[in-house]
């Protein structure tokens, strides 16, 4: 197995549950001297030209969301619980509410403090955060009342909806999100962390 990947956040949710469930894959970084995310063999796999990608034999996947799934199916692991299709509802849930509001929401921030010093694209530029703080307070509110009580996103334990809600709102520090206010997405965070896969899901070292 392939797993082709950058440095960023959706990636970054295949290349820890790999690590952490001890998955055999090749990590495969697309880097401008492998041609890039934009070389016509790159776009053969993914025609979106966005990482990551998992590459099973002759079985193509991209989307995060659905490579942990099949990553967990091949390991058997319950962080997708594939025989429960009543906790699939409830982790579909939280995966749908990341994508349409909470990685919205924290997106902006993470790109002008995270993506633009990753990739070199220039200064963070704050004046443009302002605006974005409605939102995220509006979304930080829900997942806040959601963590009182509780140490992971359902269950009880870590499921891959932890990694799909975590990967950008983990930066909340050096991204500049307004989260302190929020002590129950902090401590989940911080506890996320413990998890050395999490801390340090990345490959290489640069
Ligand atoms: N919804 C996709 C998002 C993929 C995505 O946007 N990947 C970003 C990194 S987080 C990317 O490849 N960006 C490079 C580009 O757009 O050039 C997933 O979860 O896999």
């Amino acid at each position: 197995m392939k797993l082709y990947w950058i440095k960023a956040q959706a990636p970054r949710r295949a290349l820890a549950l790999a690590k952490h469930l001890g998955i055999d894959v090749e990590f495969v970084q697309v880097t401008s001297k492998t041609g890039g995310l934009k070389s016509p063999q790159y776009a053969a796999l993914n025609p979106n030209c966005k990482a990551p990608t998992l590459v099973d034999g002759s079985f193509v996947l991209w989307e995060s969301s659905a490579i942990m799934t099949y990553l967990c199916v091949k390991a058997g692991s319950d962080l997708w619980p594939a025989q429960n299709p009543a906790e699939q509802i409830e982790i579909l849930r939280w995966l749908s509410w990341n994508d349409h509001h909470w990685e919205p929401a924290v997106g902006p921030f993470y790109f002008e403090h995270v993506v633009k010093a990753t990739f070199n694209i220039g200064p963070p530029d704050r004046a443009s955060l302002p605006a974005a703080v409605p939102d995220f307070e509006r979304y930080a509110r829900v997942l806040d009342a959601h963590l009182q009580g509780r140490s992971f996103i359902a269950f009880e334990r870590l499921t891959i909806a932890d990694f799909q809600l975590a990967s950008m709102a983990t930066d909340w520090r050096i991204s500049e999100m307004p989260m302190a206010q929020f002590p129950n997405i902090t401590r989940w965070i911080d506890r996320l962390l413990q998890i050395p896969a999490w801390a340090n899901p990345w490959p290489t070292s640069d």
